[in-house]
């Protein structure tokens, strides 16, 4: 995803979203886009779809689901109204972790918020900022890599939807947060990458010293390690320092278990240059049944060193 398809979903359903994006005051005289401030209340229409192997999706237009479901950002203080649509002959739910709602918009058969065969219904979720409680204790604000999901299918716990493809990804920035030219997700899914066959990627491209942005998200039955060669992150909110004083651990290799999310920004190839760098499950029997893809960070006239394209 680039800067403009980030406008323009910020743009989906409130014309008065500003995007004017500013420079991180840590780091004046850069390049740095930072996030705006929040408070704006926003709109989507998401529909839950069978897709034509078997599995099902997500998508935000009819006949475009996709697996993971389309990557939704908010800022610190938005509302979202998901105006959902299930066109599919099962019911469906609509269930997110780390945000603001209210037990009606649980999307679970015991709060009466799924959504039958051919029905509609509108979930909406709300953020908030860091500050003071009344007691005089600090609350965490909304911000963070999270995640959405199906909570009904097959069972009560949507296990049959989780596993045919009814997950996405969700990102609250703070304002101030720094933001990508990109953003992928992952998503290890039993030894799956986002419900893809073994041995099939997905790969990633980017350009040496592009600003890329991982959500990494896990499902299924399994623990996993979730590690990326040649690049590595803080073990924070965001993936990144804030500063020469701060403490977070840095690492490139990170234990996940089912309904984890977490995400991470690299520079391309920073410090190691162009490749065909592999992340992968580092639990080895996963890895050699084929969880495993590649970062493709080519140089700026397209070229990676040493790569041939392989297949299994
Ligand atoms: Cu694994």
């Amino acid at each position: 995803m680039d800067r403009r398809s980030f406008n323009r979903r910020m743009l989906l359903g409130s014309a008065a979203v500003a995007t004017s994006l500013s420079v991180a005051p840590e780091a004046a005289g850069t390049t740095l886009r930072t996030a705006p401030p929040g408070g704006k209340v926003r709109h989507i229409t998401l529909y839950a779809e069978r897709l034509g192997n078997g599995e099902m999706g997500y998508g935000l237009q009819r006949g475009r689901a996709t697996i993971p479901g389309p990557l939704i950002e908010l800022i610190e203080g938005d509302t979202l109204y998901i105006h959902f649509v299930n066109t599919m002959d099962v019911t469906v739910s609509l269930h997110v972790h780390g945000l603001d709602y209210q037990i009606s918009q649980d999307g679970t058969r015991w709060s009466r918020s799924a959504v039958r065969p051919g029905g509609t219904r509108t979930y909406i979720w709300r953020t908030h900022a860091p500050g003071r409680r009344a007691d005089g204790s600090w609350r965490e604000g909304s911000a963070g890599y999270w995640h959405y999901h199906d909570h009904i299918v097959g069972s009560d716990h949507g296990t049959g939807g989780i596993h045919k493809g009814l997950y996405g990804p969700v990102i609250v920035r703070r304002a101030g947060d720094i933001l990508p030219l990109k953003t992928h997700t992952i998503v290890f899914n039993e030894t799956k990458i986002n419900n893809r066959r073994s041995h099939s990627g997905p790969d990633f491209s980017a350009t040496l010293g592009d600003r890329v942005e991982f959500v990494m998200i896990t499902h299924g039955d399994d623990f996993h390690t979730f590690h990326m060669h040649g690049h590595r992150w803080a073990h924070n909110r965001t993936g990144l320092l804030s500063g020469p004083t701060d403490p977070s651990p840095i690492i490139d290799n990170r234990i996940v278990g089912p309904g984890d999310s977490f995400g991470f920004q690299v520079l391309a190839g920073e410090g190691v240059g162009p490749g065909a760098w592999m992340y992968h499950c580092h639990v080895q029997h996963h890895a050699d049944r084929g969880m495993a893809g590649l970062f493709l960070v080519k140089n700026p006239n397209g070229t990676i060193p040493t790569y041939e394209v392989h297949r299994h």
